[in-house]
């Protein structure tokens, strides 16, 4: 049986993609119910390419905001900033010390940052997984829910874990990533072999949480298909549609077989007209109430000081008992 721990992370980097959303943050809602579960802003790993400082700490509020409206409660879950738990550093110290470079330098996404940012690969960027290990195991966590681009981190997790737990002895829960079966990933709207990135250099590749309905139904009429004019699941024939299929089951709910069906003898201008409507009625509620929150400051602040507090004396347990494992001493 499963264990009871979640923890996942989304970075406060860029505007959020529904992506970001479908991938990750939507599936958080129902683990909520019946698990204890740790989600975070995760302000130390946006720092991993460069930040413009009074953007990152108002995206850092937005990214909460967001948390909140798309219906995580902080009386269910654990909701907090990165940074304000100190544990995560420091454990990332340690656990440095069991991982190789080379582990680092063959992770997929620190060759593809470092393309990307050439002119700036710095330690951070390959210390990366190991902050992200740090992150997912200082809370003894079972289970970590992200997209599909993020396994081969859960999985450096895990190894990492078991090698601590060889040499040191039992000393931490090994974690397994919850990939969802559908919407793990959402490809690029202009190029499905790419993932939807929140990066990416043309705007009408990405559907941002925060576009409006005109923006929406704009990229869905522009996003790549195919030449045919079938209206079918194959995401190897048909990636463009596939995919559009994809968002459209995860915006209303239904399940791509329904989807599929839906669509039937349709075109493609109609298809993909409904699927930006579907998206653009999904976002409406979140986008008001994430105003809201907004121009809710105090509530904000107290809601991420109360799940700061509670991250911290969690965290603490856990980096006690690694420090009494590598022997530090700690005043005893
Ligand atoms: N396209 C996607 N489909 C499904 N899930 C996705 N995730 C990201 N993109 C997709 C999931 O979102 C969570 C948070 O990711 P992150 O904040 O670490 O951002 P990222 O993975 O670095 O996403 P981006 O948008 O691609 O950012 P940039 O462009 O800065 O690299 C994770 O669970 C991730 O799997």
């Amino acid at each position: 049986m499963d264990g009871n721990t979640v923890y996942s992370a989304v970075q406060p980097s860029g505007n959020l993609t529904i992506g970001n959303y479908v991938g990750s943050i939507r599936n958080w809602l129902a683990l909520q119910e019946d698990h204890n579960c740790f989600f975070a802003m995760a302000n130390m790993h946006a720092i991993t390419v460069r930040q413009d400082p009074a953007e990152l700490r108002r995206r850092t509020l937005e990214l909460a905001a967001l948390y909140l409206a798309c219906g995580l409660d902080p009386e269910k879950c654990t909701l907090y900033v990165q940074s304000q738990v100190p544990q995560h550093a420091e454990l990332m110290w340690v656990l440095n010390t069991v991982t190789y470079v080379g582990e680092m330098e063959r992770m997929t996404q620190f060759k593809d940052k470092s393309a990307r940012h050439a002119d700036n690969i710095n330690m951070g960027l390959m210390d990366y997984p190991v902050l992200m290990a740090a992150d997912i195991l200082l809370y003894q966590t079972d289970l970590v829910p992200v997209g599909q681009d993020q396994t081969q981190h859960v999985e450096i997790a895990r190894d990492i874990a078991v090698r601590f737990n060889n040499r040191f002895g039992e000393t931490f829960t090994v974690p397994r990533a919850l990939i969802m079966k559908q919407g793990a990933k959402i490809a690029s709207l202009q190029d499905p072999a790419r993932k939807m990135s929140k990066s990416d250099e043309n705007p009408n590749a990405c559907v941002f949480m925060t576009d409006d309905r005109e923006t929406v139904l704009r990229k869905f009429k522009r996003a790549v298909t195919d030449s045919g004019s079938e209206i079918r699941f194959a995401p190897a024939e048909k990636g463009g549609i596939s995919n559009l299929l994809t968002i459209y089951a995860a915006f209303t709910g239904k399940t791509v077989e329904e989807a599929e069906k839906d669509f039937a003898g349709k075109g493609y201008g109609e298809f993909k007209l409904a699927v930006g409507e579907a998206v653009a009625d999904g976002l409406a509620p979140i986008q008001a109430e994430r105003a809201r929150i907004l121009q809710e400051k105090e509530y904000l602040r107290g809601v991420l000081a109360a799940g700061a507090e509670r991250a911290f004396k969690a965290a603490r347990k856990t980096l006690s008992k690694v420090y009494r494992k590598v022997g530090f001493y700690q005043g005893e």
